[in-house]
């Protein structure tokens, strides 16, 4: 925390350069991380070393916490709540973005769905990048994680629509049955979505109707981050100007 200043009100990193840091929220299967994909897509991201990077994309499932064989028994049966703010680790994302917006190297772990637990040998290695943006359904729930973001946007889709896409990619990614589905969906994720996730809507500066689809949004949003990535650049060069006069001069 010592590398870090606040700058109007905002953490600022070493030398004041600090990445940008989005926070994308909305409810299951809304949209969050096509809207990401898709943002970086724009922006030239995808295809580069990741080393390179001047936008990266971290969900909070990484943030999930590790699960007692308790709990692990009930997940298996559909009885875990891991749409409730006590499934996740906050304090773990809260430092790990902290971390990321010292310019710091930092690991996080990636989830599997299927095991319903981390896969720390998995994690991957984000590099201090210009953009960071973070994706989940409860980004904006926590005051202390709420704060750090620069910018936030928030994924509307209709529910029916998150239900239907919800009920495919819970049985054709991520192992489940339709029974399953739709009872976890019932008693936990709309509930859940009701209470935790849609009133985090107030937060949004940007409300996203229709998610990926909305190509309009996502033009804008990507022309402010292009705007920013410029001037990061252009406050680069202008320091790295400074110091060739200061090293002539002396
Ligand atoms: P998105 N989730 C699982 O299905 N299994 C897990 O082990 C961990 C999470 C689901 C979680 C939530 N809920 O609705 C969803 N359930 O992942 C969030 N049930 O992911 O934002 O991509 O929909
Ligand atoms: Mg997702």
């Amino acid at each position: 925390m010592s590398e870090i200043m606040k700058v109007n009100g905002k953490l600022n990193g070493i030398n004041g350069k600090t990445p940008f840091l989005i926070g994308v929220s909305g409810g299951t299967a809304s949209g969050k991380s096509t809207v990401c994909k898709r943002i970086m897509e724009k922006l030239g991201q995808v295809n580069m070393d990741h080393t390179q990077r001047q936008v990266v994309c971290i969900t909070q499932d990484s943030f999930y916490r590790e699960l007692s064989s308790a709990e692990i028994l009930k997940a298996e049966k559909g009885q875990f709540n891991f749409d409730h703010p006590a499934a996740f680790n906050e304090k773990l994302m809260e430092k790990t973005l902290l971390e990321i917006l010292a310019g710091r190297k930092c690991e996080v772990p990636t989830y599997d769905y299927r095991n319903h637990a981390l896969r720390p040998d998995d994690s991957i290695i984000i590099y201090p990048a210009d953009v960071v943006l973070v994706e989940g359904i409860l980004v904006f729930y926590f005051p202390e994680i709420l704060n750090l973001f620069h910018m936030k946007l928030f994924v509307d889709t209709d529910s029916d629509t998150r239900l239907a896409r919800r009920v495919t990619r819970d049985i054709n990614e991520r192992g489940r049955d339709l029974d399953q589905v739709l009872n976890q969906y019932i008693n936990f994720v709309k509930p859940a979505f009701e209470e935790f996730c849609s009133p985090t809507k107030k937060f949004a500066d940007v409300i996203i109707p229709r998610g990926a689809d909305n190509t309009v949004a996502i033009d804008l949003i990507v022309q402010h981050i292009r705007e920013y990535l410029n001037n990061c650049q252009k406050s680069d060069s202008e320091k790295n100007l400074r110091h060739v006069a200061v090293t002539r001069t002396n």
